[in-house]
């Protein structure tokens, strides 16, 4: 494993990336030495195979997406400038369609709501958050001048006691911390208060976010399925509408030991054998009591809009999560690029209900009043082709 780390330090200085300096040594995790591996693998294959654009994109330009605790102070900074830059921006959203969307942040979390349906246990699941989360990315860069990349926020490192790790720690470089504390209050149940297949206790917040970066951070939209028992409910039913409020969150201890450690990585990596397997135990079993690195990943945040499938992305640490969800993603379709760079499975409908026709590579992923052209789930399938160029640390 030290070779294999060694080898995507070596590979990723290679290919521009300045080699960083992180503030203390530390442990090796499995899923890392597995998303090394994956770079020899898209290495080997893209000799091979030749790269998608090879005018535009290859190994020795890429972007490489880094995890946040490797980011310096100015580099943590300038990402957080950017955030608020785009939620200070207006709309592009017609009012029409979502009257609650004030902001350019506003138009990300509009169109996930708008598409919430049609995106989740769906077979365009992983592509779509993937564009979704590249066009955040690269709105934070042409519209807010950010010149570094999407950062992640690895569950497996920090999932023994998230609110400790550089993105919750409530500093001034961190994407804000805990809410404050809301005492006395019930578990949360999933997939739902009558049916309570999976139990979550309460952790120390539930209430507005009290320090760090985001503290006076605008929540416009939503909830439309809110997991906080005292919600600010959201004038119209589509979660659409104007419904101005403090960031809330309750970071999870519970969620983020109970099935985002690195074993629980490392298995879903190693076990997934075919693509409709790998999203769907990604995305979890709640009848069967697994909740699943994806939706453990929602509840380690929690709160409001946190835990709410359908405004998630009005907390700003979505992000960084949906990146780890697409560092995974990837590192899955590596370890196997012959059979899995353009695998596909499930359906249209969430969890096929009603039942659907299959998903195909030729569907279309859009992103609304995001702004950005549609793409066919092929070409969002490898992170070198299309409008893409990025691979992960
Ligand atoms: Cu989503």
């Amino acid at each position: 494993m030290k070779i294999l780390r060694l080898a995507t330090v070596v590979l990723l200085s290679g290919a521009g990336a300045a080699p960083v300096d992180t503030e203390e040594t530390q442990t090796l995790l499995e899923t890392d030495a597995l998303v090394a591996q994956g770079v020899l693998n898209l290495r080997s294959y893209s000799a091979k195979h030749g790269y998608p654009n090879p005018q535009t994109c290859t190994l020795k330009n890429v972007a490489v997406r880094r995890e946040w605790s490797t980011f310096t102070t100015r580099e943590k900074k300038n990402y957080i400038a950017a955030v608020q830059c785009i939620s200070k921006k207006p709309s592009q959203t017609p009012s029409t369609l979502a009257s609650g969307a004030k902001t350019r942040y506003d138009d990300f979390v509009a169109t996930h709501i708008n598409q919430t349906m049609s995106i989740h246990g769906t077979g365009n699941f992983l592509s779509w958050h993937r564009y979704f989360t590249w066009a955040y990315e690269q709105t934070l860069r042409t519209e807010c001048g950010y010149t570094g990349f999407q950062p992640y926020y690895s569950w497996p490192r920090w999932s023994n006691d998230p609110a400790k790790s550089p993105v919750f720690d409530g500093s001034e470089t961190s994407i804000s911390g805990d809410g404050e504390l809301i005492a006395g209050r019930n578990n949360t149940c999933i997939p739902a208060q009558e049916y309570c297949a999976i139990s979550l206790p309460p952790g120390n917040g539930g209430g507005c976010v009290k320090s760090g970066p985001f503290k006076n951070f605008t929540v416009n939209l939503g909830p439309v399925t809110p997991v906080v028992a005292d919600p600010v409910l959201n004038p119209d039913s589509n979660g659409l509408g104007y419904n101005p409020r403090c960031l809330r969150r309750d970071i999870s201890k519970a969620a983020a030991q109970g099935w985002t450690k690195d074993s629980d990585v490392v298995s879903l990596l190693k076990n997934s054998a075919n693509f409709l397997n790998f999203t769907t135990t990604m995305q979890g079993d709640f009848p069967n009591g697994f909740l699943g690195v994806h939706t453990s990943g929602h509840f380690t945040i929690g709160g409001d809009p946190g835990g709410d499938l359908f405004a998630s992305p009005a907390d700003p640490a979505f992000y960084l999560h949906h990146a780890m969800i697409d560092r995974v993603y990837w590192t899955w379709q590596n370890l196997n690029l012959q059979n899995r760079l353009y695998e596909i499975g499930g359906t249209i409908t969430l969890n096929d209900q009603p039942p659907s026709r299959n998903t195909t590579l030729e569907d279309t992923i859009g992103l609304g009043f995001v702004g950005f052209p549609d793409l066919t789930i092929r070409e969002a399938s490898s992170t070198l082709a299309g409008p893409f160029c990025y691979i992960y640390a």
